[in-house]
């Protein structure tokens, strides 16, 4: 990736956790709730970020910065790490697990090896063709409630689900059936599941951190990868490919937790201006990526003559025909659990969808 040193993650990700212990926010091993002492105010909450600045994640934490501090008069203040600052994904996951961050997304393309019930979300044609629909389910208090006690045995508090926008399908050529991913190294998010998406469609899987793409297509290491449009700007991968294929075989989606213990010894009040933070965030968000992924393919096709091809139905179904047997692969990683929760956002989308009106 171009803007991203490797040495200066790892050496940021190192003074993180040297001020671990003293910062203006209580560790999970300090000051809780319970112990009655008042905040002494400002705390400052660290929010790291998967991507990078302008990004549909950097836009989120703008929002809910503005919005905490602001509702506590300036007496909670967020810092912000973007990516390249602190760690990938799953060093991100760590840290907050941890709790040297309070606040940061965690991908379940990543996470699903800390997380497998969150697998599901790399599963090909699952959720619905119609994002509204998409959109409704994963803002839902019940699909949260689902996922709670397996982030939870984490350490991790989860406020809920975001999508980004249509996985889009970058490489060299067009991409029509599943044929054209045979032997073709094509870089997966690092979980075990997310490799298993493209394996069935005849690719050799290559899962790297999101910060290798670049260098790894410049090099030809890979020959292709997946990502909503807005990403595929940003981070340059239009500059080393020629094809752009939307098949919409799954939204981008991600989440966003908290350390669970500092969260539970939050002071009642701070608990309540996250979660009102949160909920007014997360509509915000549709509307960003939704922009985002607009314009930024604009951007795109004036900055490059990069082909852009939108699979038809037909070619559609093959895919999604090929996709199915990793239901199966989920649900032997993911166990009952995974099992129910699959079952029941079948329902969902089943559900949503009869409800929406006609056309
Ligand atoms: O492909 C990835 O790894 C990353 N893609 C996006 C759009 N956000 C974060 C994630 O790590």
């Amino acid at each position: 990736m171009r803007k991203l040193c490797h040495w200066r993650t790892t050496m940021f990700a190192m003074v993180i956790l040297l001020f671990a212990g003293c910062s203006d926010s209580p560790s999970p091993t300090e000051t809780s709730e319970d112990d009655g002492e008042k905040p002494t105010y400002p705390v400052t909450w660290r929010f790291a970020l998967e991507e990078i600045e302008g990004s549909v994640q950097h836009h989120y934490a703008l929002e809910l910065k503005e919005r905490i501090e602001s509702i506590s008069d300036g007496n909670i203040l967020i810092d912000i790490f973007p990516y390249g600052s602190i760690g990938t994904s799953i060093q991100l996951t760590d840290l907050a697990r941890e709790g040297s961050v309070h606040l940061t997304f965690a991908s379940p393309g990543h996470l699903a090896d800390v997380v497998p019930e969150t697998g599901v979300f790399t599963l090909h044609f699952l959720l619905s063709d119609d994002e509204t629909v998409n959109r409704d389910i994963l803002a839902s208090d019940q699909l949260v409630r689902e996922f709670s006690e397996p982030y939870a045995e984490q350490n991790l508090k989860l406020h809920g689900f975001v999508p980004e926008g249509w996985m889009v399908w970058t490489a060299n050529k067009a991409l029509r059936t599943p044929a054209d991913f045979d032997g073709l190294a094509f870089r997966t998010m690092t979980s075990k599941i997310s490799v298993e998406a493209y394996k069935a469609y005849g690719a050799v899987p290559t899962p790297a951190p999101y910060a290798q793409i670049y260098s790894d297509l410049q090099l030809r290491r890979i020959a292709g990868q997946a990502n909503p449009v807005f990403a595929i700007e940003e981070m340059g991968f239009y500059e080393v490919q020629n094809t752009m294929t939307f098949a919409r075989p799954a939204q981008f989606v991600t989440s966003v937790v908290s350390n669970k213990q500092w969260f539970d010894d939050l002071p009642t009040d701070q608990k309540q201006w996250l979660e009102d933070a949160l909920d007014e965030v997360t509509p915000l968000a549709w509307e960003v990526q939704a922009e985002l992924n607009a314009s930024r393919l604009e951007t795109i096709r004036q900055n490059s003559d990069i082909r852009t091809i939108e699979l038809t139905e037909e070619e559609r179904d093959r895919f999604r025909e090929a996709s199915l047997p990793v239901r199966e692969t989920y649900t032997r990683m993911a166990g009952d659990r995974g099992k129910e929760i699959l079952q029941r956002l079948m329902e969902m989308v089943d559900k949503a969808e009869s409800e929406v009106p006609e056309a």
